[in-house]
């Protein structure tokens, strides 16, 4: 089921739309241009937000077990308590919820995301655009036909998700505690909890697939637990390190110019020496019971961390990576051909 929010390369070659047949019989496809597309999905999700609400008596006053699930209904009654419309909460606080506005560029247009924020997370980390998330999520259009569901939580590497979705759960906060039950399962407490209502062409755009057809503006309720940074070529530098232009797209960041961008690439500088190989490797013990971590310094990177546990009680090792800059030009060794 989850595989519905994955972003398939498919995506940048497939394209269907309007097919004409020329008398050559050669096919021309027609895809939709980004700025003609953005301001109908924009109105569509304006028109949602104004005829629709959500179950907010519920979460204003939480019954024990409540389960956190956004419901969205055209009904503003909820007995004798009357809802605000979404269009309300857009860039406004009312009853501590709000809809953030997020502005996301693709090819030079802007496309608008609408973030619903109904609980922050009180965790002190958010899950980065290219994180490995813990989350829960449903997916569904605005006619509100689920496509796509994880109801029990998974973990999802956002940078192998669309747009929309990896750029709205970044926003949100994870669990500021974890308690074992004791039966294999585990309570999170504080998570964030939302939606976001994102324009197709931060979601599948002119592909259709699996219920959803093309251009459709898409809904995703959220509910984001916890979060772990990836390093996807194992080279000690972290993923979000390696977008090098700060601008969440991993694919334009190949300091040596071959097939490899940055973050797949465990010689990024295509030198004879592994990136990983050009750091400092520090080793810090330290304990479960109450050691405190050690404090990262400037390009230090945890890459590993090792419970030994069951050698000597409570005993874990941290491994860290600092990239240095030996020759003193500025560019980190790493990433510097001559170094
Ligand atoms: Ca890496
Ligand atoms: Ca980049
Ligand atoms: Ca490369
Ligand atoms: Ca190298």
């Amino acid at each position: 089921m989850m595989n519905r929010i994955l972003k398939s390369t498919l995506l940048f070659f497939v394209f269907v739309g309007l097919f004409s047949c020329k008398d050559d019989d050669t096919v021309t496809i027609y895809v939709v241009p980004y700025a003609e597309q953005e301001p109908i999905d924009n109105a569509a999700i304006v028109e949602f937000l104004t005829n629709n609400y959500f179950n907010e008596e519920e979460f204003i006053a939480p019954v024990v077990n409540f389960s956190y699930d956004i419901e969205f209904s055209t009904d503003q009654m909820a007995g004798s308590y009357t809802r605000t419309p979404l269009i309300d909460y857009v860039n406004t606080v009312i009853n501590n919820f709000t809809i953030e506005t997020k502005t996301i560029t693709v090819s030079d247009v802007d496309h608008t995301l609408y973030i619903l924020k109904i609980v922050q997370g009180l965790g002190t980390s958010k899950p980065r655009f290219c994180d490995e998330a813990f989350l829960s999520y449903e997916g569904m259009t605005l006619e509100k036909d689920v496509f796509d569901n994880a109801l029990n939580p998974v973990k999802l590497d956002l940078s192998a998700t669309v747009k929309g979705f990896s750029e709205s759960v970044s926003e949100f906060n994870i669990a500021d505690n974890v308690d074992a039950v004791g039966d294999g399962t585990f309570d999170y407490e504080n998570y964030g909890v939302g939606a976001v209502f994102m324009p197709s062409g931060l979601g599948y755009y002119a592909s259709p697939a699996g219920g959803i057809s093309a251009y459709a503006p898409l809904i995703f309720k959220l509910k984001v637990y916890g979060t772990t940074v990836l390093d996807h070529d194992s080279d000690g530098v972290p993923t979000y390190v390696e977008d090098l232009n700060g601008n969440h797209d991993l694919s334009d960041d190949n300091t040596d110019l071959d097939i490899f961008p940055n973050f797949l690439d465990p010689n990024d500088d295509n030198d004879p020496i592994l990136s990983k190989n050009e750091a400092n490797i520090v080793v810090y013990p330290m304990f479960l019971d109450g050691s405190t971590e050690p404090m990262l310094g400037v390009n230090e990177y945890e890459i590993e961390r090792v419970v030994n546990d069951n050698v000597v009680p409570n005993e874990i090792t941290i491994t860290t990576a600092t990239y240095i800059d030996t020759d003193g030009d500025g560019v980190l060794d790493y990433l510097d051909s001559d170094s």
